[in-house]
């Protein structure tokens, strides 16, 4: 049977073997939230790196370039990580550079996996469609807050630990604990999270649409990939 884990930061991804498998990164709030959202409404494929030098680079050459530092838009950056900078017509057809503080830097450390795929509530039933029809090994990384975990990207692990239940071997008590958390929490998400930290922290900065608009499952069917530096669509048909 194939296996599945759940890491819970990217600290602790020195634990695990990559190679032969598949790496979802989880970024809720809002990295992976962002990419999905992008690439659903017609970016043509995103630069994930890990730092604002890499991104203003990636600017100077021609590309959009996205920047988020601590929640904020950083400076001299096109835009910040809001994904409704991403239904502006503008963005349409555009190569975007993209640092964040937590997800990009998990995709760069995700790099020795075979695949590298995006997962957000905004494309749950895809990714765990995707993992199903593959013959391969799934580590569920969650970004976390700058090395530790959180509760909203455990969450969505929790929401693909069910989805993909009987049809993997557990690896460890990871899977499980998500899948009690998503329990618990996914008759109201957004109430759920109200006093989660990263929610908090984008309370102070004023953003409380983006967070209700991550928490919501299923709104897209894409599934961002890792194809060498870029972040791309990919086609595949669900098989009933
Ligand atoms: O940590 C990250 O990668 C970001 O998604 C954080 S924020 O939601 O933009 O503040």
């Amino acid at each position: 049977m194939k296996k599945l884990d759940v890491c819970l930061s990217p600290e602790l991804l020195g634990t695990y073997n990559l190679e032969g498998r598949i790496v979802v990164v989880i970024d809720i709030l809002r990295a992976t939230s962002c990419m999905t959202t992008a690439l659903a409404n017609g970016v043509e494929k995103i630069i994930p790196v890990a730092t604002l030098e890499e991104c203003r680079l990636l600017q100077q050459q021609g590309n959009l370039a996205a920047a988020e530092r601590d929640g904020i838009k950083a400076e001299g950056f096109d835009i910040g990580n809001s994904p409704f900078s991403y239904m502006e017509p503008e963005v349409k057809g555009r190569t975007v550079a993209m640092t964040t503080t937590n997800g990009t830097l998990a995709i760069t450390m995700s790099r020795a996996a075979d695949e590298i795929v995006i997962g957000s509530f905004l494309n749950l039933s895809t990714v765990a469609d995707y993992l199903l029809q593959q013959d391969k090994d799934v580590l569920l990384l969650c970004s976390g807050w700058k090395g530790k975990p959180n509760l909203e990207d455990t969450l969505f692990a929790g929401a693909v630990a069910e989805r993909l239940q009987g049809q993997f071997t557990e690896e460890s008590d990871n899977p499980m604990m998500a899948r009690t958390l998503y329990a618990a929490g996914k008759s109201d998400l957004l109430a759920y999270l109200d006093t989660a930290t990263h929610v908090q922290r984008l309370h102070r900065l004023n953003i409380r649409k983006d967070i209700e608009f991550c928490l919501k499952s299923d709104v897209y069917n894409v599934l961002p990939v890792l194809k060498g530096d870029f972040l791309v669509k990919m086609e595949f048909q669900v098989v009933e």
